[in-house]
């Protein structure tokens, strides 16, 4: 009449740091007093600024710690937080407690750490292609059209600022349509899937603006693509024959 549970077997593997070497904690080094601390090392006390590297922060190695009197041999420290640091400002605070001492563990500096992303967020496109050429509307969506990638911040605010074609609306041996761009908004856009028969492929340009969460801000451009046919022809970006603006959109 036993039963067994097995519930236990999915243990908390809720750890999403990166491996390797940058996902490390804060570690404090302790420095004797009137001890040397090495070269360019963060020395508590004295502000730190460092590059955010994950979408969690940044992750910093060492700090030292100049004890005030005794030795680091009969000493511990301490440091406040491990890290990983999130974009803005932190206090670290180190204490040191003394072996066999009465009294506890006594704070004995803190230092500022502050997290800034300078980089802007890196685009790379996509290159979607609309096929067949059947006078049809495709909904395109940024993340259809872009790929977005940021050290620091996973969801990056990425808008449509324009729309283009580099055929005319209506030209020769395209159908007959007068519309092929349609709702342009900030994040999504409708596209008509056709080309000049007698033409070198239609190129759509996507006007794209990223911005991060410390407020760096990328502006480029994304394709999509109605190639003339299937046979490996290049298409080719005659330039922009017309532009249609998108609406402003909030924080783009
Ligand atoms: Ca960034
Ligand atoms: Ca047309
Ligand atoms: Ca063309």
């Amino acid at each position: 009449m036993s039963a067994v549970s097995i519930s236990a077997l999915f243990f908390g593997c809720n750890n999403d740091e990166p491996i390797g070497g940058s996902a490390q904690a804060l570690v404090v080094e302790c420095v004797d007093p009137g001890g040397e601390v090495p070269a360019g090392e963060w020395v508590c006390g004295e502000e730190k600024v460092v590059e955010c590297t994950t979408p969690r922060g940044a992750y910093v190695a060492t700090i030292y710690a100049e004890l005030t009197e005794g030795t680091c041999a009969e000493a511990t420290v301490t440091v406040s937080e491990e890290g990983p640091f999130a974009l803005g400002s932190h206090e670290v605070l180190v204490t040191v407690e003394v072996e066999d001492a009465e009294a506890g563990p006594a704070s004995l500096c803190a230092s500022e750490l502050v997290v800034v992303d300078t980089v802007a967020p890196e685009l790379t496109d996509r290159l979607p292609e609309l096929w067949p050429p059947n006078h049809s509307f495709h909904t395109i969506t940024v993340d259809d059209c872009v790929a977005v990638e940021d050290a620091c911040d996973d969801e990056v605010e990425v808008t449509f600022t324009y729309a283009a074609s580099d055929e005319p609306r209506n030209d020769t041996g395209d159908g007959n349509t007068e519309e092929d761009i349609v709702n342009l908004g900030c994040d999504s856009v409708e596209l008509l899937a056709e080309r000049k028969g007698n033409g070198d492929a239609r190129v759509y340009t996507l006007g794209v603006r990223a911005v991060d969460a410390a407020g760096n801000v990328t502006e480029g451009e994304c394709h999509v693509v109605v190639p003339h046919d299937q046979g490996g022809k290049v298409p080719v970006d005659s330039g922009i024959a017309y532009r249609e603006e998108a609406p402003a959109c909030d924080g783009g």
